[in-house]
């Protein structure tokens, strides 16, 4: 098996000041006002960011007040700020890849479909201007919500080796490269640093960033990529990523999210895309060729339920995109290189890029689609691949020349919607040992999701060479996100 490129989430709360003190995401009651904040500062805690996305707020508090906050008036829940992190599997020297053509090819994107005037999010690693990505009007910059932010070598930039291979599926432009939306923009949301790590907050800070920012100073976004996840048991109600993804949808946004990277012996998808509003992806292997006739669900891609399986699948093994020569994954995987700018990446997450490609070109041909629209016609045309269970595959790959020219009648979603937080229903002190309050907590299990399962070796910063990628050669806008 190639690269597989997905995220894996920890207990491990992201910082802590001190062992007194914990970072926590308090979610406010609906139409609550600042009660999350008050609850915060009425425990001599501190309001590090506000997030209206879940009418709440990221703190450091102390842990002896953590009950106090979950019992204050107009709060709904508080989460530990759990860790995230990008992680990799094995590489494989076995293929020469899959090339971006091949790709447009099997998912029926012609000539005429460039996505222009469409704007994708992309909440990730951060994006570096490398040849197909380097076009001065080609990616807009959001906010660094990573450890990278107070540092101007790093400031957007993807030292990592993941972002810049997705916005390359999504949109490249030139170098020989050519992605599924040519002509759409890429804004670049990054969260996590040249280890890969970020956290809850991070991730739902740059959903609430997306959603405030999506149609200011020139922007349209109407496509979110997200291609992380944490594993679940199939519930997303009382989950806070869950609740900020609806939001995002119900705002005009289309929400694509990988499906994970845990096998056919997977129960259900990651969160995110659990939650059954959005649109889930899961990984076809197209063996190398365009011809749909050999064409496998690949190995590592996550199987859901009868209740929530990948909505479709789209090329997810061995995609040849733009490689960030001396990031982490560079470094990690020099078999993967294709020639000096190329890289070969596998995983859901990949997947979920070329989707997001994908809904960027229909709705650049139809931009009166609602998501729920855009959603059924892409599942409505997909194909199906001969002898696979819909809780592997959906509807089938992806075919956009079918989608442009599909219907949409009468399908709205109408699915329980998320609550953003369970309530606190828990007894006794709370003491230094923070304890995550979701009903899955025993999922997210440390062991699991140990360290040690991330890389062999840590990205060194000596080794990047910033000066090759310097920001000051970056041309994107600039903005504060106006938040303490
Ligand atoms: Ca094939």
């Amino acid at each position: 098996m190639s690269l597989a490129l997905a995220a894996a989430a920890a207990t491990a709360p992201a910082a802590q000041a001190s062992p007194e003190r914990v970072r926590v995401v308090v979610t406010g009651e609906p139409g609550s006002g600042h009660a999350a904040g008050v609850a915060v500062r009425d425990a001599s805690g501190r309001v590090l960011r506000r997030l209206k996305i879940i009418n709440g707020v990221v703190a450091l508090v102390p842990a002896r007040r953590v009950n106090d906050i979950r019992r204050s008036e107009g709060v709904l829940a508080v989460h530990s700020d759990r860790a995230y992190k990008l992680h990799d599997d094995e590489v494989g020297a076995e293929t020469e890849g899959v090339s971006l053509a091949q790709v447009r090819a099997a998912v029926g994107v012609t000539d005429a479909h460039l996505g222009a005037g469409i704007d994708v999010a992309l909440v990730d690693s951060g994006i570096t201007p490398v040849p197909g990505m380097d076009d001065a009007d080609k990616v807009v910059n959001g906010p660094d919500l990573s450890e990278d932010a107070g540092d101007e070598t790093f400031r957007h930039l993807d030292a990592f080796g993941h972002g810049t291979h997705l916005a390359g599926l999504i949109a490249a432009n030139g170098a020989g490269y050519r992605g599924v939306a040519p002509a759409s923009r890429i804004v670049n949301v990054k969260v996590a640093d040249r280890d890969g790590a970020t956290s809850l907050s991070r991730l739902l800070g740059a959903i609430d960033w997306v959603v405030r920012n999506r149609s200011r100073d020139g922007l349209n976004i109407r496509v979110l990529n997200l291609a992380f996840g944490a594993e679940t048991d199939g519930g997303y109600r009382d989950d806070p990523m869950a609740f900020a993804v609806e939001q995002a949808w119900r705002r005009g946004i289309v929400v694509v999210a990988a499906a994970g990277n845990s096998g056919a012996g997977s129960t259900a998808l990651d969160s995110p895309a659990v939650d059954p509003y959005v649109v889930a992806v899961g990984a076809q292997d197209m063996l190398g060729t365009v011809s749909p006739d050999d064409d496998l669900v690949a190995e590592f891609s996550s199987r859901g339920s009868a209740a929530r399986s990948p909505d479709v699948l789209a090329p997810g093994v061995g995609l040849v995109s733009l490689r960030v020569p001396s990031s982490h994954l560079d470094e990690l995987f020099p078999q993967a290189r294709i020639g000096d700018t190329g890289f070969r990446g596998s995983g859901t997450s990949q997947s979920a890029a070329v989707t997001a490609g994908a809904i960027a070109v229909l709705l650049a041909q139809r931009p009166d689609l609602t998501p729920d629209e855009a959603k059924s016609v892409l599942r409505a045309s997909a194909d199906p691949v001969a002898g696979v269970d819909a809780t592997l595959q959906g509807t089938g790959v992806i075919d956009i020349d079918g989608a442009v020219a599909t219907a949409a009648t009468g399908v709205a979603q109408t699915w329980p919607k998320a609550r953003g937080g369970g309530r606190w229903r828990g007894r006794g002190a709370i003491g230094v040992e923070f304890v995550v309050e979701h009903p899955n907590a025993s999922r997210w299990s440390a062991s699991r999701w140990s360290a040690s399962r991330w890389s062999a070796s840590r990205w060194s910063a000596s080794r990047w060479s910033a000066s090759r990628w310097s920001a000051s050669r970056w041309s994107g806008a600039e903005w504060s996100d106006g938040q303490p």
